[in-house]
Order: structure tokens, then sequence, then C-alpha cells
């Protein structure tokens, strides 16, 4: 029996997520040139033979999908010895250098612009690592101005766009005296304000009706952010370097969003040598790659989350947009799922999977869903 809904406490009305709707979302590594974006996406690139952990498809030369590390999804294949293993993956896109005045075209500013208008989120890299052989654009290594320069030039992009808006809004509402221009008005003229006052879309607490429309605009500074700090490998290894910490307070001021510090210059070895021999460099070096990490982390900070589906036959993730409902999951699968939907019973401990071995089979065998952290039944009419 579906569980009853209880009658005296009315769920919280759930805010929409900032962000494109779509199950199919990308991330996008920006920076100044020469910080080591296209190094990490070459990294991740490299780890495409299948033999290894985390296969990948070039879809153009800048474009890849690299799978979602799971130790969960490896042991279901263990487990099912599937003849089709689909597992989940992230799409990312190394997007060429921004420069001061790109929102005016400098360096090609506005195509690169028009690239992180595409994608759903943002990979900022930063360089904290010192080298007089790599050319820095501004001339010193310093990642706060760094920062300061690329957030403005995003925002002053968003302000323009948004300037042009206000005089398309203006124009129509001459014309029309329909209600939704003047909410749409009110609004452009509040992001307005927010940006002028040096603070990104993301950082602000929309509200639902307002989030409905900043969705047409897919605006640069209302896409999520992960801050990913490039140091040489020694700094990398010994958890110190002079610049992150204040690269971090400067992060604390601005959104808060997650820090995840790695080296290309130890990513690019790991990549090169076979993967027996890798780990014994890490073992011995006492060192990680953060390539997982950066991985997972931008999976979840562009909203999507994935439940499993495993049997003989496959054994697959299915990728969906956080605060998806259980029918529109189960839909993603086959619409009868989501027509015929009943319930979905949850068990909503965290799957301490090793442990429950006979529940998960049991459970598997009759529809099921392996959520992130609870295992969901789904009942539905056939
Ligand atoms: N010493 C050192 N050099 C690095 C590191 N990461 C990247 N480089 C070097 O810096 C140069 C630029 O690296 P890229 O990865 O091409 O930089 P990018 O950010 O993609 O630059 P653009 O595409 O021009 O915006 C290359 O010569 C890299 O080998 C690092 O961690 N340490
Ligand atoms: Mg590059």
């Amino acid at each position: 029996m579906p569980p009853k809904a209880a009658k005296s406490k009315e769920a919280p009305a759930e805010r929409p997520i900032l962000g494109r709707f779509s199950s199919h979302l990308k991330i996008g590594i920006v920076g100044l040139p020469n910080v080591g974006k296209s190094t990490l996406f070459n990294t991740l690139t490299k780890l495409s033979i299948p033999a290894e952990n985390f296969p990948f498809c070039t879809i153009e030369p800048n474009e890849a999908r690299v799978n979602i590390p799971d130790e969960r999804f490896d042991w279901l294949c263990q487990l099912f010895k599937p003849k089709s293993e689909v597992s989940a993956f992230l799409e990312i896109h190394d997007i060429a250098g921004l420069v001061r005045g790109a929102h005016e075209g400098q360096g090609l500013g506005n195509n690169f612009l028009s690239h992180i208008r595409a994608v759903d989120g943002i990979f900022h890299v930063l360089r904290a690592f010192e080298d007089p052989d790599i050319i820095h654009v501004d001339d010193s290594v310093d990642p706060v101005r760094d920062l300061e320069v690329i957030s403005a030039e995003l925002r002053l992009k968003d302000i323009e766009f948004i300037g042009r808006k206000i005089e398309d809004v203006e124009k129509s509402m001459k014309r029309s005296n329909d209600k939704q221009l003047k909410i749409e008005h009110d609004l452009c003229l509040r992001v307005k304000s927010v940006l002028e006052e040096g603070k990104d879309l993301r950082l602000v607490d929309w509200k639902a009706a307002d989030i409905e429309i900043l969705n047409t605009f897919q605006l640069l500074t209302a896409k999520p952010v992960v801050y990913l700090v490039n140091m040489n490998e020694k700094d990398y290894q010994r958890k110190k370097n002079k610049f992150l910490p204040k690269i971090h307070t400067w992060v604390q001021e601005h959104g808060g969003e997650t820090i995840i510090p790695f080296s290309c210059a130890l990513e690019r070895n790991l990549a090169d040598m076979p993967p027996d021999e890798a780990a014994k460099y890490c073992e011995e070096n006492k060192v990680q790659s953060a390539l997982p990490k950066i991985i997972k982390t931008g999976f979840s900070a562009i909203n999507l989350i994935y439940f499993f589906t495993a049997g003989p036959d496959e054994v697959k993730c299915w990728q969906i947009r956080r605060l998806t409902k259980a029918p529109q999951a189960a839909g993603t699968i086959h619409t009868d799922f989501e027509r015929g939907f009943i319930c979905a019973e949850v068990f909503l401990k965290t799957l301490p999977y090793k442990h429950h071995y006979h529940d998960l089979i049991y459970l598997f065998w009759f529809c099921p869903f392996l959520f992130n952290s609870a295992l969901v039944w789904c009942k539905y009419l056939p």
C-alpha cells in the first residue's frame, strides 16, 4: 500500500534549480590562459583507455565524456557480469583562456564567453604554481587577482546581456500591457543591480518565480562554480601552498563554493605511467590523484545524480537531475514505469552495501533503483 500522505503538514514548496532543465548537462573548464586547463583536460582524456579506471569518449577535440568513478557500480558489474556496462559520465568542455577585457572582445573573448554560456557549470582553474618558463598574461603569479579578473569578466558580460534584455522588454512594454512583461522587467532591474554591486547571480536567494525566468537567460554568473587550484607536485603532496590561504579567504567571501587543490604536473606524470606503476608511485610518495574528486564534485555541482539498474544483460547508471521525483526517475527507464507508478518504498538508511547482498539482490530482482544514499523499490502497474 502506498503510504498515506500526512494531513497536517504540507511539504514545503520546492524551489526549482537555477540552470537548464535537462539531464544532459555539461561543465566547462574556465580560467586565464596558461593556467593548466588543457593539461587538466588532456589528463582526463588520457584516462580513456578502456582497461583503465575512467573510460571516456571524445566528442570533439575539446569535449569529452569522463566516467564517474563509483565502487558501487564496479561491485554491481562484478556481481552480475553483465553483457553491457553503462556508467554515469560527466561531459567536460575545454574552453580557451579568457583575458581582462574579454567581455569587450579582447583575445577573442566574446567567442569564449559564448562557449561558457553553452555549459551548465564551471571548473574555474587557478594557477598557483610558479615556473618562469610558463608565461603569465599578467607577468606574475597571483591567483586572487586572476579570480577577480575572471569573475569580473563574467559579471560584465552578464551586465551587458541584461542591459540589452531591459531595452527589449521596455520596447515590448510600449506595445503591450502584458503583466508578464512588467514582472520580467522588474526582475531584470534587480538582476542588474545585484551584478553592479559585484555579486554573482548564483549567490542570491531567488524566489521560484524568479528562477523560472532566470532559467530562460542562461546568465554566466548563475552557473555553479568549482575552484581547481593547480599547484606544483611538492605543494600538493605536502598540502601547503603559499597562495592557498588567500584563495580560500576570497572564495569564502564570494559564496564559499568548493575548492579542490590538484597538480597538473602530477596528474600528467600519472597518466603517462601504466596503472600499476602509477599506483606504486602514489603509494611511495603518499599522494593521490585528485581527478576522481574533481569529476565527482563537478557532476554534483551541476545538480546531476544517478541511480542504478542491474541484471545479467546490463548494469546501468541512469542520470537524472537533482530533485527529480521517483515517478519521473522511473520514467527515464520506460514511460510505462512513470504512467503506472504506484509508489516508491524508500529505505532511508545509507546502504552499507557490502553487508546487504541478499537484500540488494532481492530488490534488484523486482525493480529497483539504488539511489545515491537510499534503496528505492518502485511498484508500478505493468
Ligand atoms: N610547471 C608547470 N607547468 C604547467 C603546469 N600545468 C600546465 N603547465 C604548462 O603550462 C603551459 C600551458 O598549459 P595549458 O594546459 O595549455 O594552459 P591552458 O590554461 O589550457 O591555456 P590556454 O588554452 O592558452 O588558455 C603548458 O606548457 C603546460 O605544460 C603545472 O602544474 N606546472
Ligand atoms: Mg587550453
